[in-house]
């Protein structure tokens, strides 16, 4: 493993979280390179902090798989400026109109809103840049299957998609299968990317592991997005990092506000429950993807 953590220790996901940051600043823009403005914002975006999830998700399945760390790194690092670039353009104002991400101003209040667009679309390029750049751990084959899985996975059949159909439902009344169908776009599908990713990696190609991972992270996604809403309910600024009961205010469908926060949590063990029965169907040691889990789901931020 990376130092002298195995895999079923929790201080691995540190110094995983660790590598995942290094990475990222490893393809980061030089801020003392033309346009220094443009740079400077990219690094404001993606180094504001974050749990890095999404990366963790891509180590801890490939490692469970058999994949070595140099084989994750362009994966978690690509991932990771996409969710990033999806922030900053979900706190626009023709968006969100959030002041506040992570604690600090958003990117378009510290710099300005062509500035926050521009950084949006070079994390976005960039991404696709470092899992295409010729490598000397994935096959070209494996680079093109990433390339498509995240391509998907954060496009039109999944996050874009899933933003539209969230910004579409605003103010109205929608059921419970619409609300979950919006997250499995918005959010879901690129935590499945995650696990994917790690797939991919590790050349899995055992349909049963596969199956079963993907159920795993399905039930993990919903999971994510059910303390997310009851977060926004229940949460402080000062671990947020933003401004609870947003959602309230603009009025979105939530699992609080569909089924009520006693209910809302219920379904959240519930979908922890299914998502430890999926990994509990494998032979792999899964106690890293185990650990991630449990810190999701006891997430306060
Ligand atoms: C603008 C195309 C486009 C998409 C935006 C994901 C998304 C789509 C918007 C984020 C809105 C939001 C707050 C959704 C709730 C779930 C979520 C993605 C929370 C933020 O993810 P974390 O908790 O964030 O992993 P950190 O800051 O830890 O990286």
């Amino acid at each position: 493993m990376t130092n002298s953590a195995t895999i079923s220790d929790v201080s691995l996901l540190d110094e995983l979280k660790q590598r995942a940051n290094d990475q990222l600043l490893k393809w980061l823009p030089d801020t003392s390179k033309t346009p220094t403005n443009l740079h400077q914002a990219m690094h404001y975006a993606v180094t504001n902090g974050g749990k890095r999830l999404r990366p963790l998700l891509v180590y801890a399945t490939g490692l469970t798989l058999g994949a070595k760390l140099e084989q994750l790194d362009t994966a978690a690092a690509a991932i990771e400026l996409i969710h990033c670039y999806s922030l900053v353009h979900d706190d626009l104002p023709a968006m969100d109109d959030d002041d506040y991400r992570r604690g600090q101003p958003t990117c378009h209040k510290a710099f300005d809103e062509a500035s926050a667009i521009l950084v949006g679309d070079g994390l976005q390029t960039r991404a696709f840049e470092i899992l295409s750049a010729p490598s000397a751990h994935l096959s070209t084959q494996q680079q093109l299957q990433m390339i498509n899985t995240l391509a998907t996975a954060s496009g039109i059949h999944g996050m874009v998609g899933g933003q539209a159909l969230d910004l579409n439902a605003e103010g109205q009344t929608i059921s419970l299968e619409q609300l979950e169908n919006i997250h499995h776009h918005k959010t879901g599908a690129l935590l499945t990317a995650s696990v994917q990713l790690g797939i991919i990696a590790a050349n899995c190609n055992d349909e049963f592991t596969v199956t079963q991972l993907e159920t795993f992270a399905r039930a993990m996604g919903l999971a994510f997005q059910v303390q997310d809403d009851i977060l926004d309910v229940e949460g402080s600024l000062e671990a947020l990092g933003k401004q609870p009961g947003a959602d309230a205010s603009h009025h979105k469908a939530t699992y609080p506000s569909l089924i009520g926060l006693d209910k809302s949590k219920a379904h959240l063990q519930r979908l922890y429950q299914q998502s430890l029965n999926a990994l509990d169907q494998l032979s792999q040691d899964t106690s890293l993807l185990e650990h991630l889990c449990g810190n999701l789901i006891e997430r306060t931020s």
